[in-house]
């Protein structure tokens, strides 16, 4: 037999083009064996191609899906391009290439990155959300939410640039400032399409419990969704036949509200601004309206406000309190008005202190405690005091016995308020799919009729924003232009665009039946191959991602489109890669490129490697001395596997035992997300063959060995398995090893040996001693016959693999 030397190009295009002759990667449809759907985030296939970064997750979920198939499963594992939204557009005007150009060029060095790889994918299944093929049901799916109330217009402040004469997305605004030109940006009311995500706020909190997802996705979820439990509470106004209602979840404190404060946007606010008060208030809400809701709850620098000069009615006691204007409150939370209790809210006590107004403590820390109110903050609960008839209550009885008086006047209601916002749904943007409605004179907004979709986004020469606040789309005359397909007189189309969320909310249902052009995919395929089994990303994603996909998946259950009502079941979040102490990004100098390392090294040992680094949801460190031990290990094992052949050993006990050792080993660790450890297991499976068995492994073991490792290294792993004989594809043939723990169990062990309940000396036996053998050897010791001499043993015991314990009488 010829020795090779490891030469990895050679090997991995020989397998890559190997596999793809033989359509090795096609998933079959055979709906009846086990499946497992491991699927990883899709990239947006930016203009710089991948670094070593990105290959983490896709490596990682090459090896769950390998090995899958390996251990008999179906496996499903696709891959697509989020190729709609805003980075796309942006790199496309900023390079001066239409997106659509830039976009598909971009996928083939993508595709060529992950091809080499060695990865799995199942091109047949590819999908690209700026596909019409697939946006027609990012639009169909649009339709139904329309058509169920979930899709609705409202007019909406939305983050405006002067300069760039744009909308900007939240992410793009940066400390009150444009991304791109740092003008201040102000806040633009435009009629905006909104999706009712908050009609789920209850189901996507209580179903977080059914998923295997780190706890910290889970929490960052259920923050976001933000449940909180309070009542509405209704203050009538002094002098004018009207009210302010607010929401609190602490109205055991009513007894210590000294001021109302309305949002600036508030609808109120016009009619309670005295004359006398008016311009220093007009002033104050033009400016608040610039600010950002993330700027105005996370201001540092003190609290800002006016007085309007109105007054209110404390419905618990009559007292007269001020109406104050101040941008800590937020309009769309809540009533958009707050009762502000300074003694035990810290922004209101910052707010009263800044304006004088006066601190009334009602909750003391305990019951002891009812003296005097200081004006100090103290925010917990406790007892109430200065309450009327409510003193000494705790906060929760207090709480209750307050909101039960004013239900019966009607002026308190029980409430529950989400932080969760419906989804502004609509981009003035062109590279997007088209919002599927039509605009008519006589008939209102009118859906497509599904049987037109999709509704085509024009090709145009300018797609830049239009300045105007429209949609370039907006521009494009025979475009916009339609009849009204309800009564036939001419109509406009929308010309708004989705956000980049939309195809993703939704493309993991899409793999299952990517050519189907009746509807998004068919019932049986889904119900066979989802939920996701194994969904792997970067935690970028904990909240937004993550959400939308779970809202549109509840939706089309709720609607009969699928049976399942959660997309992912396990969710991994895979850390990311440094260098220098740098997260690795293209645009900084610490970049790796990882085409670089794969002519260097090949692509099998970046793959390992990349397994190896670390914890895999841990952030780690890119090693140039850690690629070169990887690849010299691989070397390794591709000599002494040479030598295996050659030679032919004989199957030796101690090795046998090493191997089911190591399966073992290796499922735990795999199963456990533990693989960079599976890895260091092979590692010492290797040193101890160099050094007991320098002449390599029998065919048992060595295919054995082989197979554990194919997973990591698919081509390395081919290659040795067709110079072993084979003639088919190990992940055709090959079947994951089983393991046995007699085998991997010590055949001896060690027990100790007692007189009358007393331990007097240990022994190593045959674990599998029979009571006669374990006893003769026991009574043969020097130590025991020294206990025993001139005693008689009335009574033997062996508790097989535990114990032997004589019972010993004196004569
Ligand atoms: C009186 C009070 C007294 C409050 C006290 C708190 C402590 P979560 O838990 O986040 O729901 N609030 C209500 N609406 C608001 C708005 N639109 N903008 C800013 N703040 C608002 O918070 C509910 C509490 O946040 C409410 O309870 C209200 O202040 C404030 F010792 O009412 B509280
Ligand atoms: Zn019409």
């Amino acid at each position: 037999m010829s020795f090779k030397t490891y030469d990895p190009q050679i090997i991995e295009s020989k397998w890559r083009k190997r596999w793809e002759e033989n359509h090795a990667h096609e998933t079959g449809d055979a709906l009846v064996k086990p499946k497992f759907y491991c699927l990883d985030m899709f990239p947006y296939p930016s203009g710089d191609g991948l670094h070593v970064g990105h290959w983490r997750g896709y490596v990682l979920s090459d090896v769950w899906s390998r090995y899958k198939k390996l251990q008999g499963f179906n496996v499903l594992h696709p891959m697509g391009w989020d190729a709609f939204g805003l980075p796309a557009e942006n790199d496309a005007i900023k390079k001066g290439i239409h997106p659509q150009v830039s976009t598909q060029r971009n996928i083939g060095n993508f595709k060529r990155q992950l091809t080499e790889m060695g990865a799995m994918y199942d091109w047949d299944r590819e999908v690209n959300t700026s596909d019409q093929e697939f946006y027609k049901f990012t639009q169909w799916i649009f339709l139904q939410m329309y058509k169920n109330g979930l899709a609705y217009r409202k007019e909406m402040p939305i983050n405006w640039c002067p300069s760039c004469k744009t909308g900007l997305a939240n992410e793009e605004v940066i400390n009150g400032r444009c991304e791109r030109c740092e003008t201040e940006i102000t806040r633009k009311p435009l009629v905006q399409w909104m999706l009712r995500i908050t009609q789920y706020a209850d189901r996507l909190l209580a179903d977080l419990d059914k998923l295997d997802w780190p706890e910290k996705v889970k929490k960052m979820q259920s923050n976001w969704i933000g449940r909180s439990e309070g009542a509405e509470i209704i203050f009538p106004l002094v002098g004018i036949e009207n009210s302010i209602k607010v929401f609190t979840t602490r109205a055991d404190t009513l007894f210590g509200v000294t001021y109302i404060v309305l949002a600036p946007e508030h609808p109120l606010v016009d009619t309670l601004i005295k004359p006398e008060y008016k311009k220093e208030a007009d002033g104050y809400v033009a400016e608040s309206m610039r600010k950002s809701n993330i700027e105005r709850m996370t201001q540092v620098t003190g609290k800002t406000g006016v007085f309007t000069g109105s007054y209110a009615k404390n419905p618990i006691n009559d007292d007269v309190i001020p109406i104050w204007i101040s941008d800590y409150v937020l309009m769309d939370y809540g009533t958009g008005a707050i009762m502000a209790v300074p003694a035990h809210d810290s922004r209101d006590y910052e707010f009263a202190s800044v304006f004088n107004i006066p601190v009334r403590q009602v909750i003391a820390a305990n019951s002891q405690d009812t003296s005097e109110s200081t004006e100090e903050l103290y925010t917990d609960k406790g007892t109430l005091i200065n309450s009327g008839p409510y003193s000494g209550m705790n906060s929760e009885q207090g709480k209750e016995a307050i909101i039960n008086k004013l239900r019966k006047s009607g002026y308190a209601e029980p409430k529950i308020n989400y932080k969760l916002r419906d989804w502004v749904f609509s981009r003035q943007r062109y590279w997007g799919e088209p919002i599927p409605i039509i605009h008519c004179k006589n008939c209102g907004e009118v859906p497509v009729p599904e049987e037109d979709l999709p509704v085509r986004l024009p090709y145009v020469e300018r797609y830049e924003p239009s300045g105007t606040g429209e949609s370039p789309l907006a521009l494009i005359e025979d475009w916009i232009n339609t009849p009204c397909p309800r009564c036939g007189n001419p109509a406009k189309r929308e010309t708004n665009t989705m956000p980049q969320w939309a195809g993703s909310s939704w493309y993991f249902l899409r793999y299952c039946d990517p050519c189907n052009s009746q509807e998004p995919c068919d019932k049986q395929k889904a119900d066979y191959w989802l939920p996701v089994d194994f969904y792997i990303g970067g935690n970028e994603h904990a909240i937004l991602h993550l959400l939308y996909a779970r809202f549109y998946t509840k939706f089309l259950y709720d609607i009969g489109a699928i049976n399942f009502d959660e997309p992912f079941t396990r969710l991994f979040n895979i850390g990311m890669i440094n260098k220098d102490g740098y997260k690795m990004s293209k645009s900084k100098p610490n970049c790796v490129s990882s085409d670089e390392i794969v002519n260097k090294y090949g692509a099998d040992t970046l793959r390992l490697y990349k397994m190896y680094m670390g914890p895999p949801e841990q952030d780690s460190d890119w090693n140039d001395t850690g690629i070169e031990g990887v690849y010299r290990f691989l070397t390794k094992v591709w000599t002494i596997s040479m030598k295996s052949l050659e030679y032919n050993p004989v199957s030796r006990p101690d090795v046998v035992k090493e191997t089911h050792k190591l399966i073992k080993g290796v499922v735990e660790r795999l199963e456990n997300q533990k693989v960079n450890t599976a890895i260091s297991l092979f590692m010492s499976y290797i040193n101890y063959l160099a050094k007991e068995h320098p002449e390599g492994l029998d065919k048992d073991n060595l295919g054995k060995f082989i197979t554990l490792l194919a997973p990591f290294v698919p081509h390395f792993a081919e290659e040795i398995w067709e110079a072993m004989g084979n003639s088919q594809s190990i992940f055709k043939i090959g079947r994951w090893p089983m393991y046995d723990t007699n085998i991997i169990e010590e055949s001896t062990i060690e027990i100790p040996v007692q007189i009358n309940g007393k331990v007097r000396d240990t022994m190593i036996i045959e674990r599998n001693a029979s009571k006669d053998e374990a006893i003769k050897k026991a009574k043969s010791s020097e130590v025991i016959k020294s206990y025993i001499k001139g005693n008689s043993i009335c009574k033997e015991i062996y508790i097989p693999q535990k114990v032997i314990n004589f019972v010993v009488k004196q004569k």
